[in-house]
């Protein structure tokens, strides 16, 4: 399989540490949505990282959809995170989280970067980064006690919370100090420690 987009963003990293949590092969491509369109859309006419292709030559796109794509056909039954009902449930509530976190924290970047300074709408700014910091306040409560995040076996919010972390770090300092939600930051910390995100990190 081919995952094609940049590290960067935290879709992709994640969607790459889950391939890799799984033993899966893929062969990274490290394409910019935005400096490397023309070559990007030849491959996805829409454009959107990550992009998968898979070995009869379908493309794949949307980062959940990627990994259940690969939980479903290539991982040879390996799973992660924990199966005990309850647990699962929260693994999945605090992935869609980090998700959100995820998606708050991008449309800020991309309100700021790609729109004239003139043009930027501070109201809807707002509203993102009130949604940003009501999504880590969840994770914050709801991770106290999740001692299962990062393994073994690694789990899906685990990877995706840390991913966020480091993403919001990088990208959105102003907005949201991480050290104000100490559980979030003790987390992207000990997983940014481990072989496997050093293996795949931030860039
Ligand atoms: N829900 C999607 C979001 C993917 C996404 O928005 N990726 C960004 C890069 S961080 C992108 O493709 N941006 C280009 C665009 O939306 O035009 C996923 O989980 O993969």
């Amino acid at each position: 399989m081919r995952l094609i987009g940049m590290l960067d963003s935290p879709y992709v990293r994640r969607t790459a540490l889950t391939l890799a949590a799984l033993d899966i092969a893929f062969v990274h491509e490290s394409l910019s949505v935005f400096r490397h369109y023309k070559e990007f859309a030849a491959i996805n006419p829409v454009v959107k990282a990550p992009t998968a292709v898979n070995d009869d030559g379908v493309v794949l796109l949307d980062s959940t959809l990627i990994i259940d794509y690969a939980l479903k056909v290539l991982s040879n039954g390996k799973t992660l995170g924990p199966t005990e009902p309850k647990l699962a449930a929260l693994d999945i509530r605090l992935t869609g989280l980090g998700l959100a976190a995820c998606e708050k924290a991008v449309q800020t970047v991309y309100e700021r970067q790609l729109r004239p300074a003139e043009k930027q709408h501070a109201p809807w700014l707002d509203r993102v980064a009130g949604q940003l910091k009501a999504a880590l306040s969840a994770v914050e409560a709801d991770i106290a006690g999740a001692d299962w995040l990062l393994g073994p076996p690694l789990s899906e919010a685990g990877i995706t919370l840390a991913v966020a972390g480091t993403f919001i770090t990088e990208m959105v300092p102003d907005v949201v100090t991480l050290s104000d939600y100490p559980r979030l930051a003790a987390l992207t910390t000990a997983a940014e420690a481990t072989a496997l995100f050093r293996a795949w990190p931030y860039q």
